[in-house]
């Protein structure tokens, strides 16, 4: 299964659901998940993985730039969006083990000497629906992925001011997320260290205008490199723990088997280890899966990204894996964000091609020819592929 034939797929999908519902009267979105829909102000044409709680996906051709447009930027929400946000009336907590706990308004926090990281932030699961055999859980394509610059304090300027304990060894986020009848609430942590380090925000912005509800406003954590599920949205309480958060969000969920699991195996939860950095992966942007193209001179272009390590090359193929060649890294680069890459290809006669890419970054991982299957789908890397025909 590819993306395209979900995303052509959904978009007829969308035209009937889009039909039946004007002649039923009733709003497709409520009713129809997985569609292309125009529906979501603010977010037009994005793929609506879930309407109850809501996952909108990129389609793949909309990452054309190095900044993803906040307007094409992924949303993923484990329950409902806070309902109500009052700015003035928000405050953040930061206690546990800490010397002096206190709480800050978001007057005082946005006073605090603010600082940037352009971030490619990654959905854990994203590519789960190409798993095989298919995994529970949100069937995402290739599009849970973004790059977007975040801004607001430094996590650790607000933790030094509190004084972490030396018993202090994890640090646990909580949003304002409407938690639904008896679900656990969205809770996780990470390691004191990762919150420490320099470029771990407390973002109140996103690509230079002031967060998106959607996108966790007032505040979020930006945890960079990591997955998406560390970057907790609508931040209240920031809490110093002596040892791992205990919940369901980071116990059986977000964790990979320590060694590969056969497709379709089940696997121990003492077998199994947290996620947390992202993986070495590339993503064809142009042509789409499907494309039928002309001409000899076609430029193949994409995105790789590597989590907290650099993207030491991307190779494209245009004979199924066969040969492979270098493609050119864009100039634009920041140490966690996706490098965009081209490839100008002259395919030397008219036919069906099979177009992959693979990256391998400056730790020496390499994208597998086959997706690391496990229970949840996470992490999905294989290398990526499009099917094009070039006309005669
Ligand atoms: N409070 C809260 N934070 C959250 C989530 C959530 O459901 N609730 N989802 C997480 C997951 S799984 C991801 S991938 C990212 C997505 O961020 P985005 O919606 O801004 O793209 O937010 C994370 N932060
Ligand atoms: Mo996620």
């Amino acid at each position: 299964m590819t993306t395209r034939r979900n995303f052509v797929g959904t978009a007829s999908g969308a035209v009937f659901a889009g039909a039946l519902a004007s002649a039923i009267g009733f709003h497709p979105l409520l009713a129809w998940a997985g569609e292309k829909s125009l529906a979501i102000p603010g977010k037009d044409g994005m793929l609506v993985r879930s309407a109850r709680f809501l996952d909108l996906e990129m389609p793949v051709e909309y990452a054309a730039d190095w900044i993803t447009p906040t307007h094409h930027f992924f949303v993923r929400n484990h329950m409902h969006e806070p309902s109500t946000l009052d700015p003035a009336g928000w405050k953040l907590s930061i206690s546990g083990e800490v010397e002096k706990p206190y709480a800050i308004s978001l007057t005082e926090l946005s006073k605090l000497a603010s600082h940037s990281v352009t971030n490619t932030l990654e959905c854990a699961g994203n590519g789960r629906g190409l798993q095989n055999p298919k995994v529970p859980g949100v069937q995402w394509g290739k599009g849970a992925v973004g790059t977007g610059t975040f801004s607001g304090p430094q996590l650790r300027v607000l933790l030094e001011r509190a004084g972490v304990k030396s018993a202090g060894k994890h640090v646990m986020f909580r949003g304002l997320d409407q938690v639904p009848g008896k679900v656990p609430p969205f809770i996780r942590s990470i390691p004191l260290e990762k919150a420490m380090d320099a470029d771990t925000l407390v973002a109140t912005h996103m690509n230079g205008a002031v967060l998106l509800k959607h996108h966790g406003f007032p505040a979020r954590a930006l945890v960079p490199g990591w997955i998406g599920a560390a970057s907790c949205k609508w931040l209240t309480e920031i809490k110093v723990l002596d040892k791992e958060f205990e919940g369901n969000f980071m116990s059986p969920g977000y964790r990979m088997p320590n060694t590969a699991a056969k497709p379709g195996e089940a696997v121990k939860p003492e077998n199994t280890h947290p996620v947390t950095a992202l993986g070495v992966k590339s993503l064809i942007t142009s042509p789409a899966d499907g494309a039928a193209l002309k001409g000899r001179a076609i430029a193949v272009h994409g995105m790789a990204w590597a989590g907290e390590a650099d993207i030491a090359r991307v190779e494209v193929s245009t004979d199924a894996g066969t040969t492979w060649k270098p493609a050119r890294l864009g100039h634009d680069h920041a140490k966690y964000a996706w490098r965009q890459w081209t490839y100008a290809w002259q395919p030397q006669k008219p036919g069906a091609y099979v177009v992959l890419s693979r990256a391998t970054d400056t730790q020496g991982r390499v994208q597998p020819d086959q997706p690391v299957w496990n229970p949840s789908g996470y992490l999905y890397n294989a290398i990526d592929q499009v099917k094009v025909h070039v006309e005669a």
